[in-house]
């Protein structure tokens, strides 16, 4: 990435320090032989070069080799709207200072989105797949429906786009659909219906990648409606290497939320692909102790996880200070919110793959 091998590391570190001002030359320097910042520098390894083609093994997420990994990473805001925070100075920070394994790729539906002109939408997916791939991280694209909150009425949209889509890169080995964001308003057996409709078409072009699925209320396993996890649990999608969708906001979503999240993913194969650390409005008070539990648990359950959101939008949720998009700087915290600064530290720690 990027993500660079611990040698790798070892010899950019020692690269620093020979740019350090004097006032702190004290600083130890690890001694390297050449030879060996050599070897280093081939070390130095993307998340994708890491773990090749993803597959749902059981129920979690693994890597070409069949390790179970945790993806972290962010999702852009919506393309109609924030597609200037999504540049090349801004994929780089994310790929290298962020060292963010995934970027999910939001494309609404309505709101002004694919509808209004679906060839400039669907291009810009294909460019965002393509800038990520360069950088060597995963793509979620994200079918983003809300409003309507039944995935069936966009259904002949969706086969069209998707089409396209796992035409164009079923040659890659880093992308992962993702068919409904945040299903509302409808049963889980009409959502379930409508991935036995797209999952087919998407598999007819690129059979390997994995599919997300988004749940009842707003992607919450049902909670939000009153409902648990059991309704998928007992009556799962018919098809192979599917994972179901979670999403929270922490400031909203208390103990029963977390819970169900705790059981779901000992009973199915659970993807994490929006989170907030606010309420659900995306704004509003931070509440980062408990969005802490959710990534404890999210790490002792390897759980993938994407944040929303990478924009400058003023919403407390967005990452970046207004006016941030689309100059920068984009690396450092000097530009982030508080949100923003807290979960880069989080997707910064080093993987375990
Ligand atoms: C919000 C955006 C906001 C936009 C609104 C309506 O931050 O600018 O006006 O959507 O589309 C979700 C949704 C996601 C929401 C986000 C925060 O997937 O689209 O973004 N949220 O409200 N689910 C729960 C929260």
């Amino acid at each position: 990435m990027p993500r660079l091998a611990p040698l790798a590391a070892a010899a950019a570190f020692a690269a620093a320090c020979l740019h350090t001002p004097l006032a702190q030359a004290a600083t130890p320097q690890p001694v390297q032989e050449p030879a060996a910042q050599e070897q280093a520098v081939q070390q130095a390894v993307t998340p994708v070069q890491a773990n090749g083609q993803l597959r749902v093994c059981g129920l979690r997420l693994c890597n070409q080799n069949g390790k179970q990994i945790q993806l972290r990473g962010m999702s852009s805001h919506g393309l109609q709207w924030y597609h200037q925070c999504l540049n090349t100075a801004s994929l780089d920070a994310l790929a290298n200072d962020w060292r963010a394994d995934v970027l999910r790729i939001s494309m609404y539906i309505q709101e002004g989105g694919y509808e209004t002109n679906p060839r400039l939408f669907t291009d810009r997916v294909h460019n965002l797949i393509e800038q990520a791939t360069a950088r060597g991280m995963y793509a979620i694209v994200d079918w983003h429906m809300l409003t309507p909150g039944d995935p069936n009425v966009n259904l002949s949209r969706a086969r069209t786009f998707f089409t396209e889509i796992a035409r164009r890169h079923n040659g890659k080995n880093n992308v992962l659909y993702e068919i409904a964001n945040e299903p509302n308003g409808v049963s889980w057996s009409a959502i379930r219906n409508y991935a036995h409709q797209i999952i087919p078409t998407i598999r007819q072009h690129d059979p390997d990648a994995p599919v997300l699925v988004g749940t009842r209320a707003w992607s919450s396993l049902g909670v939000s409606d009153g409902a648990t996890e059991s309704e998928v649990v007992n009556n799962p999608v018919n098809a192979a290497n599917i994972m179901y969708t979670f999403h929270f906001y922490a400031a909203t979503h208390d103990g029963p939320y977390l819970d169900t999240l705790r059981r779901a993913a000992d009973r199915i194969p659970v993807f994490v692909t929006e989170f907030g650390t606010q309420t659900a409005s995306g704004d509003g008070a931070n509440n980062f102790a408990r969005s802490q539990q959710y990534l404890d648990l999210m790490a002792q359950k390897k759980i993938s996880w994407v944040n929303w959101n990478f924009s400058d939008d003023h919403r407390s949720g967005a990452v970046f200070t207004t006016g941030t998009c689309p100059g920068g700087p984009f690396a450092g915290t000097s530009r982030l919110k508080p949100a923003g600064v807290w979960v880069r530290d989080r997707i910064r720690t080093p993987d375990d793959f």
